[in-house]
């Protein structure tokens, strides 16, 4: 990279001045160019031993996991292993962890949500979906680590819309994506979609004290392929939004039979109301579930025609604008929540979707904005300005939200106001705290998700890319690229100083049975044929370093990692018997496998951690039985 010192240059070209013109413009504009990269440089410059100003989560897709970056250098600084194990960590190793994961080792994570008190960021949780296997999931913030996975979540398929909070995370609104024939495990014709296939929306109750997610009730919906959501706050509160893209209920070539209609339907939830219609007793049962009916318990679900074929479909931070992008149309469709509640209150209808009313488009759309070829998502800065990804011009366009002039509002096209381009085809995008009433608004990321050629080549599989946008001028910035895990989907931006993270885990909290905390203390124990191993680790050795089993043995191992010092972390592998389990300061982990062969098999410290981090090892003698 050319680097010219800004000043210096300045004066080059200053003294220069009306002697050689030609060649001071030129150098000019490549100075300009200079003084950008290195405005750009520096903005994004965290020098080593610094420290980042914000955490930017962000899904890993089919990689099931997700990942923390920090803001403004983009460092990939961590990897929460979520839906898929990550031997790093030692997750889906030990015990808990494997139970965790149950029978899959994967998982589809779209969107991550932090937790909110009175719609701002609590710094407590992180929820995630699995879109595979209708899961969710909540990442512990004081220790970065999954504590839970819900599901899969019975009477749904595909949990895309997923997971977005309410405002003081009362429940998690999830949306089946994929409609199917209810109870599942029924087999119905394909020709028959539109009557016998359905799609539910799940509202997951989370424990306020603990976080403990538990399925509270459904809400039977029209097989319309429910897309993605947003919660509603301030005049929208007890609201939750969701867009569609099958009004046309078609079961093949969605590609073109689920783009017919000129505009798609939206459905607005009032959640307050169905859990109340819950408590009144107005539900079924299916699996298990209190499943409500819409056409049957009036006033829960409404419809609303959006631009077609939409996806996102967000919520601003004064909780008074819906806006919800339509991927085929080159506008998004703004919602005026006051005009909308109106036109519930006045059933301001203009028909209905088989006992569900559809509001009159009209009534309560305040306009749709041209932003460009495939708007997807929008995100708010919180000074009146939303931020739409189109993944068609590979942009993100900046525009006014209402109140609008009547000239803009008789030409639409000037209220928006800056466009950037990003490299390539942009998905998601996040702007700092943009779901929360009260945005920081300084960053924008931009998830692209065909990033071509953006970095070395490593072969066909082409790594993907995100950008850093200074959003807090008139004007975006581009600042950073940086490379992103596979395949990023939504992220949430938190301030670094919202939350305080545990180093250790203090060793009075550690109430683990099986823990054990002096050498003196480590055993070997034989009852019957189950043998039991409660192992100290500490720099740098394993008490007792000496395991003994027969062949046919139940083999447990309880390992305490009794250091009490930051980064202090011990692992715990053994030779051929795919185990490998990493243990934090202060935390206890079990394994337990049955002996299979006669041999000895060394076990050592798979995590550096001493100069005798070498020696940190041990055997496991299996005899004959
Ligand atoms: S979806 Cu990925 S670009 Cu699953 Cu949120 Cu819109
Ligand atoms: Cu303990 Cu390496």
């Amino acid at each position: 990279m050319k680097h010219i010192p800004r000043t210096l240059g300045g004066l080059a070209c200053a003294g220069a001045l009306g002697l050689a013109l030609g060649g001071c413009g030129k150098q000019a504009g490549e100075q300009a160019g200079n003084e950008v990269a290195a405005d750009a440089a520096q903005a994004s410059y965290v020098a080593p031993g610094e420290k980042d100003d914000y955490y930017l989560f962000y899904s890993g897709g089919h990689s099931g996991q997700v990942y923390v970056a920090g803001i403004p250098s983009m460092r990939h600084i961590s990897t929460i292993p979520v839906f898929a194990p990550y031997p790093g960590t030692g997750y889906g190793f030990d015990e808990e962890s494997k139970a965790m994961l149950g029978d899959f080792t994967w998982g589809d994570v779209h969107h991550p949500a932090l937790s909110q008190t009175g719609s701002k960021y609590d710094g407590r949780w992180l929820f995630v979906n699995d879109n595979a296997n209708n899961r969710v999931a909540r990442v512990d913030l004081r220790d970065f680590k999954t504590k839970q996975i819900l599901g899969p979540i019975p009477n749904a398929s595909g949990s895309h819309a997923s997971s977005f909070v309410t405002e003081n995370t009362e429940y998690l609104f999830v949306s089946t994506r994929f409609s199917t024939p209810l109870p599942k495990g029924r087999v119905a014709d394909l020709e028959k979609y539109a009557d016998e296939f359905n799609g539910m929306v799940t509202a997951v109750e989370v424990d306020p004290e603990s976080g403990e997610m538990k399925v509270g009730f459904q809400i039977l919906m029209p097989p319309f392929d429910f897309d993605l959501a947003s919660t509603g706050k301030g005049p929208s509160s007890g609201y939750v939004f969701f867009t569609s893209y099958n009004t046309e209920m078609a079961h093949d070539t969605l590609e073109v039979n689920a783009s017919q209609a000129d505009r798609d339907l939206g459905a607005i939830i009032n959640w307050k109301a169905a859990a109340q219609a819950v408590r009144d007793g107005k539900a079924t049962e299916m699996e298990g579930v209190p499943v409500l009916d819409p056409a049957k318990v009036p006033g829960i679900v409404h419809l609303i025609g959006i631009a077609k074929s939409p996806h996102g479909m967000d919520v601003d931070p004064s909780g008074k604008w819906v806006v919800a992008g339509g991927k085929l149309q080159p506008t998004t469709t703004v919602i005026n929540v006051e005009k909308l509640l109106g036109a519930i209150e006045g059933e301001d209808y203009e028909g209905d979707f088989r006992g569900i009313p559809i509001v009159s488009h009209d009534s309560v759309v305040e306009g749709e904005v041209p932003v460009g070829l495939g708007p997807l998502h929008t995100q708010y800065d919180g000074r009146g300005n939303a931020y739409t990804s189109l993944f068609i011009d590979s942009a993100v366009a900046k525009w006014k939200l209402p109140p609008w002039t009547d000239e803009e509002k008789a030409d639409l096209s000037k209220v928006v106001v800056d466009k950037i381009t990003v490299h390539y085809s942009i998905g998601h995008l996040v702007v700092a705290g943009s779901d929360t009433n009260a945005p920081y608004g300084k960053w924008l990321v931009a998830m692209n998700k065909l990033s071509k050629g953006r970095h070395i080549s490593v072969g066909p599989s082409q790594p993907e890319s995100s950008q850093l946008i200074d959003i807090s001028g008139e004007k975006m910035k581009m600042v950073a690229e940086a490379y992103t895990e596979p395949e990023p989907h939504f992220a949430q931006i938190l301030k670094v100083d919202e939350i305080k993270p545990i180093e250790v885990y203090p060793k009075a909290e550690n109430t683990n049975p099986n823990a054990v905390w002096d050498l003196a203390d480590g055993k070997v124990e034989r009852e019957g044929n189950h043998v039991t191993a409660k192992i100290v680790a500490v720099r740098s050795r394993f008490g007792p370093d000496k395991v003994e089993a027969r062949v046919g043995d139940t083999v447990t191992l309880h390992v305490t990692n009794i250091e009490q010092t930051p980064d202090m972390i011990h692992g715990f592998g053994i030779n051929d018997h795919n185990i490998n389990i990493v243990v934090d300061p202060g935390e206890t982990k079990s394994v337990e496998f049955v002996a299979q062969k006669p041999g000895i098999y060394p076990f050592y410290c798979t995590n550096f951690c001493s100069a005798l981090h070498q020696e940190m090892q041990g055997y496991l003698v299996i005899r004959e039985a």
